[in-house]
């Protein structure tokens, strides 16, 4: 019998069409047009049809209601603050208040996208993760054919995101590795907050071994032999573990949807799968689907938190289709009933974490070089659910931008090359409840060039009663620019940025490539400050963060004092 569904997104829609004519076309069909809906670009009006099998919307709507009922259970998804589950017990009517319209401002602000996409394809998510787990059972001629001549040989290679690492990249490895009977490896020591809540708390799977102690991986097994790498969530070498970098060889395929670097070669044809989607995690889950394999409740939740947190809970300008399919269909088999609920405690554990730093690290965790015809920028992200603990400390911040600019040109044992410093260093905070955000400004040059790739956005203070600017070059009210409702680094700042460099940008400054490069005031007694080390880094007295001595170079930066 045939049935049609037809579901509506934004401009385009996606149109399902139910054909019951044997097994093979209808599997071969469901596999093609399945491919073709999870390529589709989100403005796309094209149509993709799926043969589906005969079970009624009711029985759909049954088995959400079960899924629904059975969903989370003892996951460790708190609740909102208000949740009726704790307890409040604030000290004070003021108090509560406060929470009171923290609670509530979020609840209206942070509207629910997760939920949204997972009613929009309702129907077609039932439909397909039933006949997904069907066809685990009984592997199609499709999957056959991917597994045996396009995805064989990343079979038990060894998978490893990029350093300054995210969950996108920790999940997709260990969703990759479990796919193809590999090894996931983390690609350093610290994994934030977010990632740690979701190994943990949300899918209750492993954190991945270090890849430069693991056998196979960094070093040799017990044939003293190494994997092939399969790189996922990067292809740049900049942003390669560093010993992995050393030894491309190795590297035998790549998944990942970031653009291509043009540092990114190899000597050997390798197996890559680069596609413009807003997660890596998305490409992972779509591969389960091709390859008929199954994907465990632990699975699908880790997958599903990557996806919501590349794309801030799917309402990135980098969320495409795709990912609002995943995470609708990753969620009915997690058996998670709101994934905006978990996307909410997912941010709040960063933002925790990320202000449990201090100023060092939060420059440095998230942080990305960029050269435009020949000027060199640093664009570090700062992704939270409340801006204000972090503009509380902006000064500390912008002192840290400054010094991050020269370190950049430190050469062990040597002396500093200033040709490698940057000429601009940015860090942007996004506020992922509001969706907005605010560029912390560090000196003239930064001013200069943020005004123009920004026009008509606001200078402010970045902090209320700092008193001084950073330097000679910027006014105290130019701290801070109000870039409004841009949030990706990838797809708006990054482009903004680069746009006014290429359209001959100048300053007061030449850039420090050039040979007739001379720094300002502040800058110069910075440097000098540094080389005397009078601001050494050292582990804070708690063992938590790094701090920085910074009482000398506070005054160097800000009153051009030494
Ligand atoms: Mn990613």
């Amino acid at each position: 019998m045939c049935q049609t569904g037809m579901i509506r997104r934004g401009r385009g829609f996606v149109h399902f069409l139910i054909s019951d004519s044997g097994l093979f076309s209808r599997l071969c069909r469901f596999s093609l047009s399945f491919s073709a809906l999870m390529a589709d670009p989100p403005d796309n009006n094209a149509y993709a049809s799926a043969s589906l099998a005969d079970a009624s919307l009711a029985d759909a709507s049954l088995a959400a209601a079960a899924a629904a009922s059975s969903a989370t259970g003892g996951a460790g998804i708190e609740g909102w603050p208000l949740s009726s589950t704790r307890p409040l017990s604030a000290k004070s009517w003021g108090s509560f208040t406060n929470l009171l319209e923290t609670a509530t401002a979020i609840s209206q602000t942070m509207p629910s996208d997760a939920m949204k996409a997972m009613d929009d394809y309702r129907i077609a998510v039932e439909r397909i993760a039933q006949k997904i787990v069907e066809r685990t059972a009984d592997p199609t001629e499709g999957a056959f054919i991917e597994e045996t001549f396009a995805y064989k040989r990343l079979k038990g290679v060894c998978f490893v995101g990029h350093v300054k690492t995210d969950l996108d990249s920790v999940a997709g490895a260990i969703g990759a590795a479990n796919l193809f009977d590999g090894l996931a490896c983390r690609s350093e020591d610290n994994l934030n907050g977010e990632i740690t809540y979701v190994l943990n708390e949300v899918a209750n799977v492993e954190v991945p071994p270090l890849f430069d102690d693991t056998a196979g991986a960094g070093l040799p097994d017990e044939n003293g032999e190494k994997r092939n790498v399969c790189l996922v969530d990067h292809n740049e070498p900049k942003q390669m573990v560093p010993s992995l970098a050393s030894d491309m060889g190795r590297i035998i395929g790549c998944i990942d949807h970031h653009a291509l670097s043009e540092g990114f070669a190899s000597s050997k044809p390798l197996l890559i799968d680069i596609r413009p989607w807003g997660s890596m995690s998305t490409i992972i889950t779509h591969l389960y689907i091709r390859l008929s394999s199954p994907i465990s409740k632990s699975i699908a939740r880790l997958l599903m938190c990557a996806i919501l947190s590349d794309t801030l809970a799917l309402r990135s300008v980098t969320t495409t289709d795709a990912d609002r399919f995943a995470v609708a269909m990753l969620a009915k088999l997690g058996e998670i009933e709101s994934p905006d609920t978990v996307a909410k405690q997912m941010f709040k554990n960063k933002t925790r974490w990320i202000c449990n730093l201090g100023p060092y690290a939060m420059v440095r965790g998230d942080q990305k070089d960029f050269t435009v015809e020949g000027w060199k920028m640093g664009i570090a992200v700062l992704e939270v659910t409340d801006t204000t603990p972090v503009l509380a400390i902006a000064d500390k911040l912008l002192l840290e931008l400054r010094i991050l600019k020269k370190e950049k040109g430190d050469r062990r044992g040597k002396e500093n090359d200033v040709t490698a410093q940057l000429d601009f260093a940015f860090l942007f905070v996004v506020d992922v409840v509001k969706q907005c955000s605010v560029l912390l400004v560090c000196g003239g040059r930064e001013y200069a060039l943020a005004s123009k790739a920004f026009p008509g956005c606001e200078f402010h203070v970045a902090k209320e009663g700092m008193g001084k600017a950073p330097g000679t070059t910027i006014a105290l009210n130019q701290t801070l620019c109000d870039v409004g409702s841009l949030v990706s680094r990838k797809a708006q700042f990054v482009p903004a940025l680069s746009q006014a460099l290429a359209s001959n940008f100048t300053c007061h400054r030449t850039r420090v490539t050039d040979p007739s490069y001379k720094q300002g005031t502040s800058g110069a007694l910075l440097d000098r400050v540094l080389s005397n080390r009078q601001a050494e880094v050292r582990v804070s007295l708690d063992g938590q963060q790094l701090e920085r001595d910074v009482r000398v170079a506070e005054s160097a930066l800000y009153d051009q004092k030494w």
